[in-house]
């Protein structure tokens, strides 16, 4: 367990018990320690086994007790039983952003309301605002954050949808009835968030296919069972929809199963143009008698396009967002691949919150096949996250530099994930940043500005020379928070204007910006870095998530500065740096608005 779930426990053990309006010195035990649990610059585990859980400020001998008890076991009793004294539809409702455990209190016990469904009910009669503390436009808050949470839960993520396939394309690979298998639907399109999963199965033996898959261990509910379309529920409650087709048709299915059906309904009417019959079992060409209709292609997926006189393309841009056009006049663009990546330009090392070392990051990226990374830990004044302070960022230095004589072919930028305070003002002088490689400006408090406020925050960063990137644009959260409250095209626009690359945080729960920004960004100007922002050796691999975001945003490698090699990249940032400068002289700055 790492500093960060710990200290998750004890906040919730603390929000349990404020629910319960238990003993308010308790209450405090438990925040304070997660509080200097999530502060720690090293993992509670390696101060656990030096014995050194007492020396912490801040942390009794009780709940060191419990803290051994969870490195030890992953478990805490008292948690398993604390949670089950209270409805578990109160907790749920602590998942709803503007609800707090005083909140649910107050409902609970008022009200006797045990349910989110229920409180939603309450806020939408208007039964809330007489409370003390409440309001409408708590309710109205209370309204908007029950159908975030509301959508998230009805939507898949991708990462979790991609585990879901992953796992159950391996078993039935090994039935023997299976010819070809693979993934179609929203989930290879890549979009951010799956509705049910599809896979498609090439097979003689459909039955024998379907038996397979509705006996799957995962299999909860068998929600429909035919020869070639069988759905199901599996543990956790998501859906999984299953076809099987003939080999000879693998090809028009595969098409016709990954959609969109915006994309579909294009293809289909281009066919028709043609004299063409295109659906899910191939394409025919069409006689007047439709029972000699001919089939002329369906076996491999490109045939449907080239029926049409038209390229293959990729599936994460079938949406009719005018792949269809560019199709036909041969402007497709070259999609950026996973491979184009020289290196990540957003990791964290365990000087602030990253689980592994510095040493450890850079030869899991050297692995890779990486030309380089950024290590960007937080900067000081986010202590939650052990920001460094200028002292410590002396002495990170030292240690790059290090490392960087011991690589040959691979190095380490240093670099910062930089605070941007709430009045634009940077965490670190114009000085200390100077001597940093990568500068990301970040927001991570203060979230409730007014949209100008949040705007001009953002701007006035970008407008300084040593900022290079822009972390997680818009703040948003899947399925937990909205974005920030800014103007996305100005933010856009600046992006252009200044040369600061926006990120593409290819954090599962991030995917921020969003695909739906890019082209606009693009034609304003932006270039883009595709991060994933690891907090730990593993999460480097949340790169896919991110190609997956700038393919459907239709980038290209020239567009992500991470795809340039070193030399490339070290002149591009310094262009960048120059041309901030060129627009917004000393004196001068086109967004004073603070
Ligand atoms: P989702 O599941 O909401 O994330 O989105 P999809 O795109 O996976 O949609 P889904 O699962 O309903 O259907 C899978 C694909 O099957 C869809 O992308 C296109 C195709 N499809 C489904 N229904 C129709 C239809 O009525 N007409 C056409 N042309 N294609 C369809
Ligand atoms: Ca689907
Ligand atoms: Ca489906």
């Amino acid at each position: 367990m790492n500093n960060r779930e710990i200290a998750e426990i004890f906040h919730s053990i603390a929000d349990i018990l404020e629910i319960k309006a238990e003993n308010p010195f308790r209450i405090r035990a438990y925040r304070k320690a997660a509080q200097v649990i999530e502060d720690l610059s090293q993992p509670i585990k390696d101060i656990h086994t030096n014995g050194k859980l007492p020396n912490i400020p801040g942390i009794g001998e009780g709940i060191a007790g419990k803290i051994s008890e969870l490195i030890q076991t992953g478990k805490l009793k008292e948690y398993e039983t604390i949670r089950k004294s209270v409805p578990s539809g109160l907790l749920e409702m602590l998942n709803i952003s503007s609800v707090g455990p005083k909140t649910v209190a107050l409902i609970y016990k008022e009200l006797g309301i045990t349910s989110v469904k229920e409180l939603e009910k309450a806020a939408k009669d208007h039964k809330l605002a007489k409370f003390p503390g409440m309001g409408e436009k708590k309710e109205e808050n209370i309204i908007r954050g029950i159908k975030i949470l509301r959508e998230t839960k009805e939507r898949i993520p991708i990462y979790e949808a991609e585990l879901i396939a992953k796992n159950i394309i391996s078993l039935l690979k090994k039935v023997p009835a299976v010819d070809k298998i693979s993934i179609a639907g929203s989930l290879r399109r890549r979009r951010e968030t799956i509705g049910d999963i599809d896979i498609l199965v090439a097979s003689d033996k459909p039955a024998e296919v379907m038996d397979s898959f509705t006996t799957l261990p995962q299999v909860n509910q068998i929600l429909a069972k035919g020869s070639t379309r069988s759905s199901v529920r599996i543990e956790g409650g998501r859906q999984v929809d299953i076809r099987v087709v003939q080999t000879d048709s693998f090809g028009a299915a595969l098409h016709y199963f990954t959609g969109s059906k915006t994309h579909n309904i294009r293809i289909r009417e281009l066919g028709i143009k043609k004299g063409l019959k295109i659906n899910e079992y191939g394409v025919f060409k069409r006689s007047k008698l439709a029972e000699e209709d001919k089939k002329i292609a369906g076996r491999e997926e490109i045939d449907v396009f080239k029926s049409i006189g038209m390229p293959y393309i990729c599936p994460e841009i079938r949406e009719d967002r005018g792949e269809i056009e560019a199709g036909l006049s041969g402007t497709l663009p070259k999609l950026i691949e996973i491979a184009d990546l020289r290196g990540d330009l957003h990791i964290h090392s365990n000087w602030s919150d990253g689980t592994n070392s510095i040493e450890e990051m850079a030869e899991a990226s050297i692995e890779r096949g990486y030309q380089y990374i950024a290590i960007c830990d937080h900067s000081k004044s986010l202590r939650v996250a052990g920001g460094l302070d200028e002292g410590q960022l002396i002495e990170r230095q030292k240690k790059i530099d290090k490392l960087n004589n011991k690589y040959k072919n691979f190095q380490i930028l240093s670099g910062i994930e930089l605070e941007i305070h709430i009045n634009g003002k940077l965490d670190f002088s114009d000085d200390i940043l100077e001597t940093l490689d990568v500068v990301i400006g970040a927001i991570h408090t203060g979230f409730s500005q007014d949209e100008n406020v949040n705007t001009a925050r953002i701007i006035k960063a970008m407008e300084n020379r040593n900022v290079d990137i822009i972390a997680h644009p818009t703040g948003r959260l899947l399925g937990k928070r909205e974005g920030y409250k800014i103007d996305i095209p100005a933010i856009l626009k600046a992006a252009g204007d200044t040369g600061t690359a926006l990120e593409i945080n290819a954090f599962p729960e991030r995917l921020d910006l969003a695909d739906i920004y890019l082209q606009e960004a693009k034609e304003k100007g932006a270039k883009f870095a595709i991060n994933t922002d690891a907090h730990s050796i593993s999460q480097l691999d949340f790169t896919k998530f991110g190609i997956g975001v700038a393919r459907r945003g239709w980038l290209e490698k020239q567009d992500v500065i991470n795809c340039l090699n070193i030399d490339e990249l070290q002149k591009s940032l310094e262009k960048a740096r120059e041309r901030s400068t060129h627009h917004y002289p000393p004196g001068q700055k086109k967004t004073d608005l603070i």
